[in-house]
């Protein structure tokens, strides 16, 4: 289906004369002012899952240019696979029908099958003249309507579709934590391993990269990657660390609850199958994280694939998203983000005071990394903005030295889950309260 839309300050229209056999409209005529007119040509092979997403994207123009009138104008000349006139009648009685549903301005139709002679003074803002094309997408239903109709009936809540769940704020963090960079990577090698080890996946499989990964048609996506997959403990993998799912036999809730309680208490569940949404899986639930800006993020799949129980988690880099995400939704209501230390790209920061302390801070630092902790001593600018870059990356423990803590070899530490605190205590000390802190849930 095309479309040109074009705002005009004024239209009038009137046949001339019949343009094809017994036009199903009756001749007349029609003036508007302040209208988007919608030239509108069906195409062969549209059909009502197209309508209704033109008709979205109708209204929101509408309402964007702040018309008082829509004007639908069949229009057989912006494609060369026109739908015969039967079709083309039919779906724009149903665009007609799917506007009146959700536009509560003039809604006009201009008389099908008729040559027409019209005047129209376009305004020429930018917004003025503008083209659309409207393609089938797989046919993804929900409760045996397309989706477009069932969010127009109000039976499917419009965040579920949202294909970009990530808010601004989210998209700076993960640039933060530089997720395609070694920071990120480290987050998603961490994650993917307790994920292989928890549900005892013991094969990996190349699959082809998912479309989409997000809202429905994600996991419409997902969904039909589960059922096709051979058998379960599986790591379906399609491209770097973290683009990559778990299919297993054992439910990873409980999984994703220890990662993160929200990750489970923010999510809503669609069913699948016969009376929820068709996506190749007779019948099962889906998790879907309700982001903070409110778009949708599968997490997980319950399914029933060839008779057998069958869980899907992932993808491994939706969960760290999703992670970072209600970080920010706790830093929403004042409380201090954070991340599972055990994933922590940076897991103790050590701020020497001053640079005579240099020395003794990457002693400590050779002695945690000598039992695995990742450690990274800051010693550039003022203590003050070293601090702020430690919270900035969300780092589980920071450590300062000063000259008093140098002599007495102690260290000032302060465990972001305990912001208020804060606790001198010996080298030796300190390493056992990190090991302790950092150790995997
Ligand atoms: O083609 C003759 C007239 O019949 C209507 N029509 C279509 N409109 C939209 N999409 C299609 N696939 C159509 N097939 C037929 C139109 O009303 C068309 N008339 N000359 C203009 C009227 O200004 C016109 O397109």
């Amino acid at each position: 289906m095309r479309v040109l839309y074009i705002h005009a300050s004024r239209i009038s229209y009137k046949t001339v004369e019949e343009a094809i056999e017994n036009p199903p409209d009756p001749p007349g005529t029609g003036e508007y002012s302040n209208c988007l007119i919608v030239f509108t040509t069906i195409e062969e092979g549209d059909d009502d899952s197209v309508i209704w997403r033109a008709s979205g994207d109708i209204v929101s123009h509408a309402n964007r240019l702040s018309v008082n009138c829509i004007l639908l104008y069949p229009y057989a000349h912006l494609s060369s696979s026109i739908a015969k006139p039967s079709d083309a009648y039919r779906l724009l009685r149903v665009l007609e029908e799917a506007l009146r549903g959700v536009w509560s301005g003039v809604l006009a139709r201009a008389p099908f099958g008729w040559y027409k002679s019209f005047d129209i003074s376009c305004i020429g803002h930018p917004l003025s003249e503008l083209s659309r094309e409207f393609r089938r997408e797989e046919t993804v239903s929900y409760m045996g309507v397309s989706l477009e109709e069932a969010l127009a009936k109000g039976i499917l809540e419009e965040w579920l579709l949202s294909r970009n769940p990530w808010s601004k704020d989210l998209l700076d963090l993960s640039r933060r934590f530089d997720i395609d960079g070694l920071m990120g990577r480290t987050m998603l090698w961490e994650l993917e391993n307790k994920v292989i080890k928890e549900l005892n996946l013991t094969r990996i499989v190349r699959v082809e990269k998912p479309k989409i990964v997000y809202g429905l048609w994600g996991l419409s996506n997902l969904a039909r990657l589960c059922s096709e997959s051979e058998s379960s403990q599986t790591l379906l993998t399609w491209g770097y660390m973290g683009d990559s799912m778990a299919i297993s036999n054992v439910n990873p809730a409980s999984l994703l609850e220890s990662i993160n309680k929200r990750l489970v208490e923010d999510t809503v569940r669609v069913k699948l199958g016969v009376d929820g949404l068709n996506t190749g899986i007779p019948e099962g639930i889906a998790l879907i994280y309700k982001a903070r800006n409110g778009g949708g993020v599968p997490l997980i799949i319950e399914a029933r694939v060839r008779g057998e129980e069958r869980y899907c988690l992932g993808p491994i880099k939706s969960i760290l998203l999703a992670l970072l995400d209600s970080g920010l939704k706790d830093a929403d209501t004042g409380v201090t983000p954070q991340i599972p230390p055990w994933t922590a790209p940076i897991q103790v920061a050590i701020l020497p005071v001053t640079s005579r302390e240099v020395e003794v801070a990457s002693r400590i630092a050779k002695k945690l990394e000598g039992v695995g902790i990742r450690v990274k001593i800051l010693a550039e600018g003022s203590l003050g903005s070293r601090i702020r870059e430690a919270g900035m990356l969300w780092v589980p423990i920071v450590g300062v030295i000063g000259s008093r803590e140098a002599e007495s070899n102690t260290i000032s530490v302060r465990m972001r889950k305990d912001p208020g605190r804060q606790e001198v205590m010996s080298i030796d000390d300190f390493i056992e309260e990190a090991r302790r802190a950092l150790a995997m849930q």
